[in-house]
């Protein structure tokens, strides 16, 4: 079976969820699976995750479906995965994320949540690889995302579409995770535009309006997650200390480093989550 194509994202008079839509049939074709249940977003230091999750029934790159592009970030693996959950639902896990600040559109950073939402899925989980601001974090704390504060001045949403963000990151999911891990750390997610790191002043603001991790990520793409009905859980794995909390400069390779060295109790938390959703 071939699908119409659905017109390009970067053209405006296309909508986004017509290429969501035409995404989640390619995904159907491409791993026999007709719908998803649960979608994923692995971030830095959680891709290992999806290896315990369950049993890959396919794996495709994520460049072979319409809205997706290769992804530019070294440690992201640029495939989409359905999984065979043992509870007998299916997983869809990305491992291709665009950032805002590839400036390639808002639609494309959340071109992957709306595909995911047009295969059916119900609930997001977004994972990422952020900055702590929490003194006593230490690289490797994974934190459980409670709000967020969006410092990106972009939106995924067109026109006037007014949408709700209270409980944005659903206090049941959150409530699951708790029941799996109830020593987990958690904290507001403030997006910065990227790709440099925070200045220690941005840091110190990022505090004082009530944030405690700082990343490139997850609000926009939470955004629209909300907007296409699903629920949310956001997870972000403290890599490093945010800039100015400790005396230690940032690097790229730490980030890396942290996200290797906690891929193992990274997954086994993620899977026992998914396993209750
Ligand atoms: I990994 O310190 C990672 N991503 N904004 N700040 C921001 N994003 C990040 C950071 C950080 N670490």
């Amino acid at each position: 079976m071939t699908h119409p194509a659905a017109g390009s994202l970067d053209d405006p008079t296309t909508s986004p969820f017509d290429v969501a839509r035409a995404a989640a049939a390619q995904i159907a074709e491409a791993t026999g699976v007709d719908r998803h249940d649960v979608a994923l977003t692995l971030g830095s230091g959680w891709g290992k995750a999806a290896d315990r999750l369950g049993q890959t029934v396919a794996e495709v790159p994520a460049a072979e479906i319409d809205g997706f592009s290769a992804s530019g970030v070294p440690g992201h693996s640029g495939t989409l995965r359905s999984i065979l959950l043992p509870n007998g639902g299916h997983a869809l896990v990305i491992g291709a994320r665009t950032h805002f600040y590839e400036d390639k559109g808002v639609r494309r950073v959340v071109h992957s949540v709306r595909t995911a939402a047009a295969t059916g899925a119900k609930v997001m989980v977004l994972t990422n690889g952020a900055g702590g601001i929490r003194r006593h974090w230490t690289p490797g704390t994974p934190a459980l995302i409670t709000d967020h504060i969006n410092l990106t001045a972009a939106s995924p949403l067109e026109g006037a579409t007014f949408v709700d963000l209270t409980d944005l990151y659903s206090s049941r999911l959150r409530a699951v995770a708790r029941e799996v891990s109830p020593e987990l750390e958690e904290g507001v997610y403030v997006q910065f535009r990227g790709p440099h790191y925070e200045t220690p002043a941005e840091v110190r603001f990022a505090e004082t309006i009530g944030g405690h991790i700082v990343g490139m990520s997850t609000a926009l793409e939470a955004i629209a997650a909300r907007e296409a009905g699903m629920e949310v859980l956001g997870l972000s794995l403290i890599t490093n200390l945010a800039a100015g909390i400790s005396d230690e400069p940032l690097s790229h390779a730490e980030v890396i480093a942290a996200g290797k060295a906690a891929e193992e109790p990274l997954a086994a938390l993620l899977s026992s989550i998914v396993g209750r959703l």
